[in-house]
Order: structure tokens, then sequence, then C-alpha cells
């Protein structure tokens, strides 16, 4: 026992121990619940009064796994790996039985605890699941091997390359609990120990083989499972060493099985694929953590919204509002647009019901909170107003001074603009401090991120309560500085110039895109060009004409595409032609096109190579970030990061943009920079704080941390 394991003999069943972990937030396992939980095991094998133990955990969840600052340290070579065998070992071959009540997301490490015990009890709506994939590491606690054994060969590799928990009853339909305990879970499993204590024998899961199969019946499921990694986990290798695990346990006894599963573990563990799935995993947890506003501060509870705009963004920003439960007004000026708004909307849901995501009665539901008009009625009500109509300054002021005269005192007014000028915005408002960017991503019912864009007035609790929404939709709100294109676009420009570029000297935007792809960017940048509209991009360059430097190179290509009418998939043809499956095919018009365009400007054709275009195309972005950065428009390189792995697709096992840079070197990065620099000219001219930062040998991880102690208290 220590402070976080203690031991409570219950009045109604003083015979039976109930092991309580209180380890808040999630009851992570670190070393003060491993070694509470090891001691408490060694007394009360001493103690003959017991018949049965419980294991419960307080709070919200039954653990959420180990402790992953534990792993993290061990990554990076800074501790000792924890090894849960022994107490593994004192649960299982516990003289009586070991029973587990399990509630909240019990996940990881947790499970693997929990599969050690002799029986596992749930309450209906806990769920259970192995996520450690998602570390780029696998159950490497003995999980691998137990997991199977309970719940089958087919049922532990979905498990493990998915990293999808389970709900309670399909945990109890594959095996992997005994009991759904309806109403009070330290009762029911109380009841149930003493059911089983009056049984002679308990059973051990690594005695279980009834569900291992055979080489012949398990060879296509190990098939399968490495087919659907390659799908779901590109590029990554903890899914297909979790499948080489769990085929140990199939074919090798338990003691050769568990090292054979410990050598896989210790690899995962030591692989850059899981130092940047950590990273990813605190990074995003870490962007909510803004230094002047206070972990209390009151956020206002957002109960009904209104939006301005049913285009694209205004139907998607809707349809992710009434899925959090907040009913929306959705107004546009024109009723055709306001019908194909509502279209639009009713055909993304049919896609959900079709892939068994909702059901139709559901979707009526949601369809039915989302309340189309021409006018203003109701907004007074409203507790969020958000502008979304399409990028123009003038236009969005105008709307702007139009909702200053109906919103409510407390309203948030937000713009979902994703390059323009909030305080000018603002500007148009008489209360700028209730004015604040909310910058969602298309689809917006869909993708993850949303940036959250403090202007120079928007008030501390207007950005809480931003965060608040944002976690309400299930999203992740990175604050961010009001700077053109703010974090995410403002480095995506310079990207899709280079890539641009690229192609003007020689490459084509397949091999651009392949490049891209083969990295593990989610889609090639072309293809994301033309997803996103070449016409609102050419809209965006409209905004900033009057910025052009003379002398300075320019991309020929996107205005010759906007202006014969290639604007994208809408037009079934932009960089791309499309079929009508959408999907981009190589188009030789645009090629030759692109030739004799590039020829006539006299830039020089050469063949390019895959490695160039990457550190043509990241590196410019990596500068464009330490700018951000050394401007304060991002308070860390981790939510750069945040950006990028939640909104713009970069691959979470390279860990964002900036860790990325730094997991090269910066000095690499730098180097290539100044050679870039020297060759191209301009654009290319070396962040001063990247310059200074690979110069003393340091990364933008040392930089965050600096950061982290100048926002810490005094
Ligand atoms: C593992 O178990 C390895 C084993 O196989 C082998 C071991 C030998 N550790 O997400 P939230 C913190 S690998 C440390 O905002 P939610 C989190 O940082 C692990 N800290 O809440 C945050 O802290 P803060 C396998 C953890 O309600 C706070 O808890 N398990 C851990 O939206 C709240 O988190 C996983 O991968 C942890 N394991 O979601 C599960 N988990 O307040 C990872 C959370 O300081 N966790 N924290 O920012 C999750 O998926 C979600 O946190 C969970 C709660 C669903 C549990």
């Amino acid at each position: 026992m220590n402070n976080v394991v203690k031991v409570e003999r219950p009045s109604e069943a003083a015979n039976i121990a109930v092991i309580v972990i209180d380890n808040p937030p999630v009851n992570a396992i670190g070393q003060d619940v491993y070694e509470g939980l090891l001691t408490t095991f060694e007394s009360l094998a001493k103690d003959s009064s017991v018949s049965a133990v419980v294991i419960a955990a307080a709070g919200r969840t039954f653990i959420a796994g180990a402790d992953i600052k534990l792993l993290e340290q061990a990554a990076r070579g800074e501790g000792g790996r924890l090894y849960l065998h022994p107490l593994l070992e004192i649960i299982e071959t516990f003289s009586r039985p070991v029973v587990v009540a399990l509630h909240g997301t019990s996940l990881g490490g947790g499970m693997e605890l929990a599969m050690s015990a002799h029986y596992r009890v749930a309450s209906p709506d806990a769920q259970m699941g192995q996520p450690e994939v998602n570390l780029g590491i696998i159950p490497g606690a003995e999980g691998t091997q137990r997991l199977p054994r309970l719940v089958g060969i087919a049922a532990a590799v979905d498990m493990c390359v998915s990293g999808k928990p389970i709900k309670a009853p399909e945990a109890l339909r594959l095996g992997l609990i005994d009991r759904i305990i309806e109403g009070d879970l330290r009762k029911g499993s109380i009841a149930f120990a003493r059911e089983m204590a009056t049984r002679g024998s308990h059973p051990r899961t690594r005695d279980r083989k009834e569900k291992l199969g055979s080489p012949e019946l398990n060879a296509p499921i190990f098939a399968a499972g490495r087919e659907q990694a390659a799908k779901i986990r590109r590029n990554m290798k903890a899914p297909l060493a979790a499948i080489e695990a769990i085929e140990a346990a199939s074919s090798l006894p338990w003691e050769q099985g568990l090292d054979r599963e410990r050598e896989i573990a210790d690899r995962c563990l030591a692989s850059s694929e899981s130092r940047a799935l950590i990273h990813a995993f605190f990074a995003e947890r870490g962007v909510s953590k803004i230094p002047d506003i206070p972990k209390d501060i009151r956020a206002l509870e957002i109960r009904k919204a209104a939006i301005v705009g049913a285009g694209t963004m205004g139907g998607g920003i809707a349809m992710a509002l009434v899925n959090a439960g907040i009913p929306v007004i959705l107004k546009d000026s024109d009723q055709a647009a306001l019908d194909r708004g509502m279209d639009a909307i009713r055909k993304n849901y049919d896609v959900s019901v079709k892939r068994g995501r909702f059901t139709p009665e559901i979707v009526e539901q949601r369809i039915a909170q989302i309340h189309p008009q021409l006018g203003y009625d109701g907004f007074q009500d409203a507790d969020l107003i958000l502008e979304a109509v399409f990028e123009n300054l003038t236009l969005k002021k105008q709307i702007f001074a139009e909702l200053d005269k109906i919103a409510g005192p407390q309203c948030v007014l937000a713009s979902n603009t994703s390059t323009l000028d909030i305080d000018a915005i603002a500007s148009a408002t008489s209360r700028p401090e209730r004015v604040v960017g909310l910058h969602f991503f298309s689809p917006a019912n869909i993708m993850r991120l949303v940036e959250i864009v403090r202007g120079a007035k928007t008030s501390k609790e207007l950005v809480a309560t931003a965060l608040a929404l944002s976690k309400k939709l299930g999203k992740v709100g990175v604050v961010v500085g009001n700077c053109w294109g703010f974090v995410g676009n403002r480095m995506m420009i310079p990207y899709m110039r280079e890539a641009q570029f690229l192609v003007e000297e020689g490459a084509t935007p397949a091999a651009v895109d392949k490049a891209l792809y083969d990295f593990g960017m989610a889609m090639g940048i072309f293809a994301v060009d033309d997803m996103g509209g070449i016409d609102v991009m050419w809209r965006v360059r409209q905004e900033r004409k009057h910025l052009d430097k003379p002398g300075i190179r320019k991309p020929l290509m996107t205005d010759k595409l906007y202006e014969m009418g290639r604007l994208g998939q809408k037009t079934a043809a932009g960089w791309y032609r499309y079929d009508e499956n959408r999907k981009p095919i190589p188009d030789a018009e645009v090629e030759a096109l692109i030739r004799k365009t590039s020829q006539e400007a006299g830039i020089p054709q050469r063949s390019i190579t895959p490695d160039e275009i990457l550190d043509r195309c990241l590196y410019i972005m990596i500068n464009e970030g330490a700018r951000i950065l050394a401007e304060g428009y991002a308070l860390r390189a981790a939510d750069i990061d945040t950006i990028y792995l939640s909104g713009y697709g970069f691959p979470g096992y390279r860990g964002g943009p900036m860790w990325y840079a730094d997991s090269v070197g910066l000095k690499t990065v730098l180097d290539r920079i100044v050679g870039f620099h020297r060759q191209h000219g301009e654009l290319w001219e070396p962040a001063p704080l990247l310059r200074q930062l690979a110069e003393s040998g340091r990364t933008f991880a040392s930089w965050d941390a600096d950061q982290e102690k100048r926002f810490a208290p005094q």
C-alpha cells in the first residue's frame, strides 16, 4: 500500500480485499502504482483471511495504461523500462481468485494487468482496448500473449492493429470479460468475487489455448492483419510488430512467447516511430495550456449556435456542432445556396449511414437540429455566431458590423477565416474582445483541427471558451496568433509554392505527390490543391496581390489553370483530371502545358530526385515554422506539430514538421536551406531562429522546454 494504492475490507464482505488504485487523472501505472500493487499482493498472499481480491480504480476510469511519461523517458534512454512481469506473475498465480472491476476506458497496460487476473467484470458503458500502436509500440506487458488467448487471434490482431477500444458488450461476446455489472460496480464486483471464491479452481489466462487456432487457420488472419496495417497504418512498424508478437503467442510455449514479446517491445520502444508518436501524444495535450490563461477560468457554455454562410465550410461546421448536441441556425442570403448547403449536409450524412457510423434515425434527429433560414431570426439568443462566408475582408467586416447589432452581449462572435486579419474583422464591431477566429478545416465535420485565432483584444474567457468548445466537438483547438494565414496556411503557402517550382523545373505533379505520399503525407500537395479548389487559392492570391514584391519568383501555373476553368476536383480537372470516383489521374495536357510554360520562361529543365522534392517541400515549411515561433504566433514548436498532424495530414510517426526537423538534425536542415538559398534566392533566406538553434547544436524541442520554463509561474 501507498498513497495511490489502498486496500479496503468492505463491511458486507470482510473476506474480500478490495484494492483501490487512485492515481488521477487516469490511474496510469507509474512506479508508485506498480510498487503499491506489488507490495499489496505480497502482503495479501500471507493473509489467510482473504478469500478473494477485487482490483478497482477510483475516479473516472480504470487504468488507462502505463504512464506514458515513463515510456517517453525509456524511449529517450533516460530511465529504465517499466517491466510489469513480477506483478502480473503474482496476480495470475495468486492462490485465491482475483477479479478486476473495469469502468471508463481500460487501456494498454491497464488491460494487460486485467488480463492477468482470473476474472474481469465491467460496467455496461466501459470500454477496453490496446491503443499502444498509436504510440508506436506494442502491448508489451504480456498483452500480445494473453489477449489472443482470451479473444482469439482475429480479434486480437484487429484490436492491436486498429488500436480502437471495444465496448463492454462486445468484450463479453469475445470473452475478454466475464460479466457486465448493471448498477453499482463496486458492490457487483464484490458479489461476483464472493461467488467465485466458492469455486475450487480459477482460470489462468496463460493456460488457455482453445482460441489460439492452428498455423493453417491463422495464416490468412495474419496476412489480412498485415493488409489492414498497410491500409490504416501506412509505413508504420508497430502494427506489424504486434502481429509478429501475436504470431509468437500462437506458435510458441508461454515463456518463449514472453521472451519474444519483450524483444519486439524493446525494439519498438527504441524506434524513431515511437519517439515521434509519444511526442505527438503530449504535444496534443499541451496545446490547451496557455500561459496567461488560468486552468480554472470560466468557459462559456455554448448551447445554441448560428452560422452565417451555408457553403461547404458552414455546412460542415453545422454538422460538427449538431453532432455534439448543439442546435444550429444556418443562414445564407440566397435561397438557392441554402438549399445546396442543406443538400450537401444530407449527402454527407448519407455517406455516414452507408459506412455504419450513424443510423438513419440519428441522422434525421441531427438534421432536424439544423435550421436553415435567410434572415437573422433567433440570432439574438445564440451563444456562438460563426461567420463562414468566402475569404473577402470587406464582406466579412460588413457581416460583423451587422452581427454586432444583433448578437446578445455574451455571444461569442467567431470568424472561420483561413487567412485574414482577425483584428481588422473585430474592428467592425463595438466589442473586439468578443471576437475570435475559429479556423475549421474541410471537411469540418471530420477534420480534427481548429486554429483558435487570438486577436489583440480577444478576451481570455473567449479563448478558454473556444478551447472548451473544440474539445466538446471532439476536435483539437490550437491557439495561434493573428498573422496572415495563421500557422497552418502560412506554412502551407511556401510549401505549395515550392512544389510548383519543382514542376516548373522538370518534375511532374504526380512525381512530387508520390514523394510526399511515400514520405507519409495523407495526400500529395497537388491533390490537396485540387481538393480545396484552385479558385480558392486564386482568391487568396488576389487578396494579397498588392504585397507581391517585384523580382521575386512567382509560380507560373495556377493562374493559368484557373483561367482554363480547371478548378480541381469540382470541375473534374485541375493539376490532375478526375474520374467519377474522384481518383486523380495524371493529365498529359497539363504536363505538356507545364513544360511549354517553363521553357518559355527560360527555366532550365532537369530530372529531380524524390529526396530533393522532399527537402524543398518540407524545409521551406520548417523554415517558415521557425519564423512563426520566433515571432510568437505559435507558442511552441509542438503546437505547430499538432496543427500539421491534426489538420494537414502530416504522418504521426514523423511527429510533425518541427519534430521531423529535430530528428533530421537542425544543422543538416540549415545546411540544405543555405544551399537552396544560394541556388534559388531570397525565398530561402534561413530563419534566424533556425540558424541560432542549429549553430548552437540545439533542437526545437529544447526551445520548447525553455519556453515552458518561461511560462511557469514564478
Ligand atoms: C502502455 O500501456 C504500454 C504497455 O503496453 C506496456 C507497459 C509496460 N500516461 O487525453 P486526456 C494524461 S502505453 C500518462 O486529455 P480524455 C494526459 O496527458 C499506454 N498520462 O483526457 C492528460 O494530462 P494533462 C496505453 C496520461 O478524457 C490527462 O491524462 N494507453 C495517460 O480526453 C487527461 O488526458 C494509452 O495510450 C497515460 N497513459 O481521454 C491511453 N493517459 O491533464 C492514452 C492520459 O496533464 N490516453 N494521460 O494534460 C488516452 O487515450 C486518453 O487520455 C483517455 C482519456 C482516453 C484515457
